[in-house]
This record gives C-alpha cells, structure tokens and sequence, in this order.
C-alpha cells in the first residue's frame, strides 16, 4: 500500500519541510499556501502523509461507517465524500448531514415534570417515559445533576451511580462520551461499573479459559497470507460484508476488499447461518442452514466424524491442546451412553447427517479457516459454540499454519487488516477509580441489578452482589435498544431516584430519563481517531463541520461543567482545552512514530492542512499467522491458559462446578428453542442479526430508513410455508409476540430464511402504544421487547440477544402511527 521514496528524495522532502516550519508556522503556511498546496507539499516530503486528491472544498471528519469530507454550504452539511483510499465506502457516509440536522434532536436541557417538582425521591419514577418535560438553563441542569451526585456520594456512597454507560458513542479520542463520565465520576467519588460487553460477553470470558486471551479482539492472520493459502473459508453465523461497514474506530475497509479478492480468487465459502446472508450472495458461498441456536450440536457431530473417520490430527493435539480424550469419551457417550454422532446431532439441528459428515470431510482435506461470527454466542450456553470451533479448528490440526484455523475477528472492523508501522493515539483516560470503588456487575445485568439491590450471582468463578442502584447515567449508549426484556426494563427503570442523559437524540432511553442534557454529535466538535482497529494504519483529524447545533454541547464541556460546580475542575480538564488535548495526544503519537523511524509534520501543520496520515505497512506483517509462533514453540510461546496450551477441557472452569457451563464444551439446550416446552405456543424462533443499514439504533432516525422499512416498520423475514400458514402476505402489517411483549413490524415474505425462523434486526427505537400501559404494543418493532434476559451462563453471564421463541399474526388491530422518531410534548 505505500509508496516507497527513494532514499536521497526523502532527505530533499525532510529538508523543505524544515524550511518551511522554520518560516514561523502554521498561520503564515496557510496563508502562504491555498490549504491543498500544503497537503501536497508535506505528502511529498512525508509520503505517509496522504494528500487528499479530491478538490479540497470538504472538511475531512470521519465516524463509524469511515471518514470522510463534508461539505458544508450556510453554516449546513449538506454532502458528504468518502476519502479516496476507503477501498470500500459504504452508504451510512452519506447520512452524516441527516444525523447533524436532525429533527428529533434534543434541543436544550429537559427535566421531566415530576422530578423537577418533587426532587429526586418524589419523582413518580412510574411517570418516566409518559410525563411532561420542561426547559431549563445550562446552569439550573448542571446545578441539578451535581448536587444529585454530591448528595448520593454523600448519603449512599459509589456504589449508588451506575455509571458504566455500555454503548457505541461517536468516534474521536478526546470526546469520548462514556469515557468523559467515568473520568468525572472517578474524581466525584466514583461509581459502579460495569466488566464485559454486549458484543462477545460469553466468547471472550470462556476464550480466555480456552485460548488464554479474549481472541474476539485480537489481530487475525493477515488477508494477504490468507488469500495465498486458504482454500476452504467457513463462515458460521458470520456475515462480514454487513458487519464490516462499521467499526469500533473508524474503519479502514480492508476486511470487505479481503472478502472481495478471495471472491475474485473463487476460494470456496460455506456459509452456516439460518439466514441466507448478504456475504453468502457476495461471496457466491455454499449456504447451509441450521436450525437457530443448535450450533453446538450441529459442531459437536461434526467433531464425531472427524474421530470417527480419522480425520483428525492426534499429533496436533498431543502437542498443543489438553483435553482430547475427555472429549473422545463425551463423543462416544462413555457416560450417558448417547453417541454424538452425525445422525445424532441432525436430528437437533436440522441439517442432514450426510451434508455434516461431508463438512468434516471437507474441512480436513482443504487447508480451512473457520470464521466465527459472534450472533452464536449472544445466546443461552453462548460459551459453547466458540469453544467447540476450536476444538474442531484443533482436531483439524491447522492451527497456527498459513491460511487455515479459525479466527473470530474477521467480520469486525476487519480483523486481519496488516498491522501499519507508526504510533498511535491515545485517548483521554478515565483516571483511577478510587480504592473504594464497587466490584462492577457484568454488563448486560443491569435491569436485574436495578430491580434487585442485594442479589448475588454467580460470575466466572467469583460472586457479585448488586447494590442498591439510585442514580443511572448515561452518555453515549442506547440502554432501551441494546438491553434484552424491554418491558422488565421499564420496570427496573423504575428503581433509581435520578436518571441522566447525555444524548443528540429523543431515543427512548432520553425519553424515559428524569433529566436529559443535548449533546453535540461529533460533526460539531474537533477530535482525532484512529483508521483501522487492528492495522493502526491511519490517523484522521475530525475538524468541527459546523457549530453546536440548538443548545447542544460536547460531552467534555459538559462533564467540564459538573466537575465545575463539584469542585473537580482543574482535575477534569487538566488546565487544557479541545485544541490543547488534541495536540498533546497527537505529540505522544507522533513521539511513537518517531521511534518507528517514520516522520510526521507537526500538529498545527497537519491540522491545518486537512489531511490524514496513512502509515506504512511492513512486509513481514503482512504475511502475519496467529498463533504461528506457539505453533512453533509451544513452551518458549505458551498460551495463556493454566497448562499454556488450548484446553480443550478447562480445569479451571470445571472447579467453578457450573452446570449451565461445566469444564468440558458439548450440547447443552438452550432457555428457550424449538423443541422446548414453550414452542408449542410460540413456534417460531427469533434471530435478530445487526442491521445491514444502521449502527444498531444509529442511524434509525435518517432517510436510509426507507430502504429497509416495511409499512414504515421494521421489517419481519418470514418463511413463505410461515406466513401462507398465517395468512400474512409480504409488506403487510405484522404484530410479533410472546410472553414478554409484541411489537408491530412489515413482513418481508423471504426463502431467506429457513421455515420456523424469523428475522428483526437488532436497533429499531422503541415506541409504545400506551407508555402507561405495561407490555404495550411497539409501534416501531424494537426486537428486544421479545427477547429475554437471562445470562448466558453462571460463567460468563453474556446476554442472550440474538435468541427467543415467538409467535406472529397479521395485524388487524387500529391504525397507530410510527411515532419512534418523534420529539415528546413540551421538548
Ligand atoms: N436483541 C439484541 N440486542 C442487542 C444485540 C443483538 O444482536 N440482539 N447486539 C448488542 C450489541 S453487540 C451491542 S454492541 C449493543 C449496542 O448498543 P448501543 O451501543 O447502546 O447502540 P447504539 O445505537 O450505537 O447507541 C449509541 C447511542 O449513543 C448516542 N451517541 C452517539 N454519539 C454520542 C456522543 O457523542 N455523545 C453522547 N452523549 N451520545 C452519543 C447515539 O445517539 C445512540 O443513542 O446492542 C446489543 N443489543
Ligand atoms: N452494519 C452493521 N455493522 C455492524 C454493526 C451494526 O449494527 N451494523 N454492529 C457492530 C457490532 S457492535 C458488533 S458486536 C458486530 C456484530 O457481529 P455479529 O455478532 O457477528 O453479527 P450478527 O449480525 O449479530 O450475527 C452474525 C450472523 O449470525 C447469524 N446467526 C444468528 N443466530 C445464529 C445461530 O443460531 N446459528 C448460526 N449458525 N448463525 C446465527 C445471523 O443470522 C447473522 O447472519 O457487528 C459490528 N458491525
Ligand atoms: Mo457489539
């Protein structure tokens, strides 16, 4: 991807840069120079300096979805440009001036009625989500929160703020929402946390047991050895060309142009999904389709042939793993008396008993990579499927060698993307938690720990209690779309005494908070990110594209504000400004750069040039295979497991003496599936994947809506056989049901999906009927109003999302506009 410059040219380049810094800086640079003329005479003497090709009328930002230029016309963002080297732009980009412009921003600081008036403990909490809201000033809202703050550290200590604040936020290493809270309540007295995440909680806490790091978020071999030696790709309940749209910094797209030059090489893809997935289409894969939630014995009969049929490589794992003959004698029944063959486990998932045995087969003969996607662990007994793909990937024998083994991270933000060779940026810290800070509760407990002060559960080999939650913030996460249960939820809301809320946006979590503060997107503001979370191969400025809009402001001054009147300023802000921040990271990472031998100009020069950095990639990184050097030398390069190799019987785990997660992995039927009791009353079985055209709930509130939207609801994948069954014909008004709640949603009438599976991406903003009314009809069809909320075991407790029995009708009841995007009365 780099050019390289001969050696004498560099110097010349280095000496003009020199020169030109000498002349006094950056205002007189810029003025000396039209801004593109700059960009262009620092890439020449710095080539991993990109200078933007396009005409520079944008200004260079960047979010999720990728970076890019606005154009800004009237103080308005009206266009958007991804940068050139995006190899793969995607259509979010282009909603950047519909999130900036919004109508259902919140304008100015609200407090809901009821609050105001009786204080934070004759609030009506029973009121939230239903009740009035009333302007107040900047001051009387920072006034508010900080007292309440100040009064519950007093009275009830830490362990009474739940400021963990899960969520996705906006890019940018300075105004990072979540991260600006905890640091403000780390210096207030701190606060109750959170361990885990709603992404990987069950793969990263038993990976950890199994491979010795959390893996999900570790560095894959890298596309260019994979595209030269793999033959066989397995994507299970993995879909990489949706999923890689976005990223957690922004992305560098090198992930879908892997997926797009293995296509091109026409690599064989079996794609293992109930849903037949926009990457199986792309990617020409061979689709497979099981039944939902039944991985892991669709896995485990796999793993039977491949010791049936000797297909397995007993010298692998000798070497490199413990375990194996546990695992033999679970096979082969030794102590239930039930074989695990292939036959067995078709009868539970589904797939033909031939069609597994021929897996296997194919598995060991080609040089295999297993991508894992992580839809197959956001489940009950989510633990086991991870762990059954490395045991399988370990019976193959293949790990650590070119091109094959299995990698868990190569549909997120592309996982496998070369490491770059430069330094890197290091965002504004929460500071240290004081000593007495609360043991955290895993993450998606919350509305249980809301609902249940004093409880204990079980957590990977230790005990949490919850406290007795009184006050909740949250800045730069959805709690009404990620959570599961949306209705117990709204109970469990009901606990706390205060709730605040940073946000853009109306979302439901801001409508159901007592006091809600406008925060900027980060369009509005200066800030710098990282391109590319694995490869480090970019750093992008994100210039401020227009003012704060309405009353809005950046998190940072937000928080700035409370530690103001808390007393914790200075603290807070360490005496530095936006420009001042950015510069000190951007100094640290150019220092880093420096010892990597590679040349950067300074901050008021690269700021002012509105361009990006794009660091070179060596050679050897390229060619990069995880876990090679363990391969290689399994006692100078151990794991990090107990016995320094990968277990496939943890004696860690099986001395937890958990049986929803014992020490060995296997089949253990889920909460709820198709063959529980509950499917008699609600067969069919819920899958609810990201959505292909919004971050979760981001984006939910721009046009691109339109393209997915059924009835103006989000759509509902069903089966023909289903819905003919059901009388429901295909853009249709559908109400989905069991138990726990309905939601109104469109029919997309799809052989998409296998029969008895539906599908409601995860994301759409919640909108009840009646919001005094409990289990109220979802207008907009928030797919967790279905879900349950369980963890996914004693061990990891992960959440159970992407699982749930239900059943659907056609909607016949009275006509109820979508009002999900909505500003509530008197905001
Ligand atoms: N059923 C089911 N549920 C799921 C999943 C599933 O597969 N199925 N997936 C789960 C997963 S993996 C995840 S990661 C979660 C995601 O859950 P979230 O991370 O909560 O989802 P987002 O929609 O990204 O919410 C981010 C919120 O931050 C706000 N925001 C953006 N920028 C800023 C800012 O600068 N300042 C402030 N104050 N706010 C800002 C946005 O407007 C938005 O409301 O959902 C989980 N929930
Ligand atoms: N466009 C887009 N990209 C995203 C996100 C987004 O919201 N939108 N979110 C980002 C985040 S935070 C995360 S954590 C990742 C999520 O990455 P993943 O968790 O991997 O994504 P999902 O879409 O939840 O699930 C991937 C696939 O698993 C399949 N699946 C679900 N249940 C089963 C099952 O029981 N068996 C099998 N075999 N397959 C199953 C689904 O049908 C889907 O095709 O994506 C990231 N990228
Ligand atoms: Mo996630």
């Amino acid at each position: 991807m780099m050019k390289t410059q001969p050696e004498a040219m560099q110097i010349t380049r280095r000496r003009f840069l020199t020169g030109a810094a000498a002349l006094g800086g950056v205002s007189l640079l810029g003025s000396l120079w039209p801004r593109s003329a700059l960009a262009e005479a620092i890439s020449q003497a710095l080539p991993q300096f990109v200078a933007l090709r396009q005409a520079q009328k944008g200004i260079l930002t960047g979010a999720h979805w990728g970076a890019f230029e606005a154009i800004v016309r009237d103080g308005k963002m009206v266009e958007t440009r991804p940068v050139q080297d995006d190899p793969f732009p995607n259509e979010l980009i282009s909603m950047a001036p519909h999130q900036v412009h919004a109508p259902n921003r919140v304008k100015y600081p609200m407090v809901r009625k009821s609050w105001l008036e009786g204080g934070a403990q004759n609030c009506r909490p029973e009121l939230r989500g239903c009740d009035e809201w009333v302007r107040v000033s900047w001051d009387k809202a920072l006034t508010l929160v900080s007292n309440e703050i100040r009064r519950l550290q007093q009275e009830h200590g830490p362990q009474s703020i739940h400021a963990g604040s899960y969520g996705w936020k906006s890019v940018g290493m300075l105004h990072n929402s979540r991260t600006l809270l905890q640091r403000l309540m780390n210096l207030a007295g701190g606060f109750l946390g959170y361990a885990g995440d709603y992404s990987t909680g069950a793969a990263q806490v038993i990976m950890s047991h199994v491979v010795g790091s959390m893996e999900v978020y570790e560095q894959q071999t890298a596309w260019p050895d994979l595209l030269e030696n793999c033959q066989l790709v397995v994507l299970w309940g993995c879909n990489p060309m949706i999923t890689l749209k976005n990223s957690w910094n922004i992305p560098d797209h090198v992930g879908p142009a892997g997926f797009e030059a293995l296509k091109k090489k026409g690599v064989r893809v079996i794609s293992i999904d109930p849903v037949k997935s926009d990457s199986t289409d792309y990617l020409n894969a061979e689709w497979v389709a099981p039944r939902p939630y039944t991985d892991s014995a669709m896995l485990v009969g796999i793993a039977h042939t491949l010791m049936a049929e000797k297909l397995h490589n007993p010298d692998f794992l000798k070497t490199y793993t413990v375990g194996f003959d546990k695992f033999a004698a679970y096979l082969n029944g030794e102590q239930d008396g039930v074989v695990k063959d292939a036959d067995w486990a078709a009868a539970i998932c589904g797939v033909e008993a031939d069609a597994l045995r021929q897996l296997a087969r194919d598995m060991a003969k080609s040089r295999t990579m297993i991508m894992g996607g992580w839809g197959i662990q956001r489940q009950h007994h989510g633990e086991q499927p991870h762990w059954l793909l490395v045991t399988v990937a370990a019976m193959l024998g293949q790990v650590g060698l070119p091109g094959g083994g299995f990698g868990f991270s190569y549909h997120y933000s592309s996982g496998g993307s070369p490491t770059a060779r430069g330094g890197i940026l290091a965002g504004i810290s929460a500071g240290d938690a004081p000593k007495n800070s609360p043991t955290p509760i895993p993450v998606a407990r919350i509305a249980e720990c809301l609902a249940s002060p004093g409880k204990t559960i079980d957590f990977n080999g230790a005990k949490v209690t919850y406290p007795d939650v009184k006050m909740v913030y949250v800045a730069g996460g959805n709690t009404f779309h990620q959570h599961q249960d949306t209705n117990a939820l709204i109970k469990a809301w009901q606990h706390p005494e205060t709730i605040v809320v940073n946000e853009p946006y109306w979302t439901a979590t801001a409508k159901y908070a007592d006091i809600v503060l406008p925060a900027t997107t980060s369009y509005e503001r200066n800030d710098l990110e990282m391109g590319g979370d694995y490869s480090q191969l970019y750093v992008f400025p994100m210039h401020q594209c227009v003012p704060p809009q309405h009353e809005s402001r950046n998190d940072f001054d937000i928080f700035a504000g409370l530690a103001a009147k808390l007393g914790v300023q200075e603290a807070f802000t360490e005496g530095k400004d936006e420009m001042q921040w950015l510069k000190g990271m951007y100094d640290d990472m150019k220092a880093q750069a420096r010892n990597a031998r590679v040349a950067l100009p300074p901050f008021d020069m690269f700021w002012a040039s509105n361009n990006y950095i794009r660091f070179p990639v060596p050679e050897e990184n390229k060619k990069w295979v995880r876990f090679a050097d363990f391969r290689e030398n399994p006692l100078l390069n151990p794991l990090g497991t107990p016995s320094g190799k990968i277990e496939i019987y943890s004696e860690a785990v099986a001395k937890m003496g958990y049986t929803d997660c014992p020490g060995l992995p296997g089949w253990l039927p889920p909460h709820e599936w198709y063959q529980g009791p509950e499917a008699s009353k609600y067969p069919l079985s819920l899958n609810t994947a990201h959505p292909i055209n919004r971050l979760h709930s981001q984006l939910d509130n721009t046009p691109l809506r339109k393209k997915y939207a059924v009835a103006d609801r989000e759509a509902v994948w069903i089966h023909p056989q289903d819905a003919k069954a059901r009388g429901i014909g295909d853009g249709e008004l559908v109400r989905a049901f069991n138990d726990r709640g309905q939601i109104l949603v469109g029919a997309v009438v799809t052989e998409r999906v296998r029969p008895g599976v539906v599908r409601i991406s995860e994301g759409a903003w919640f909108d009840p009927a009646d919001p005094r009314q409990e289990g109220s009809l979802c207008k907009n069809g928030n797919v967790n109003c279905l879900t349950f909320d369980i963890g996914s075991s004693s061990l990891a407790q992960g959440n159970c999302g992407q699982m749930a029995q239900l059943e659907i009708e056609k909607y016949q009841g009275p006509i109820l506009n979508n009002t999900a995007h909505a500003v509530p009365a008197g905001a």
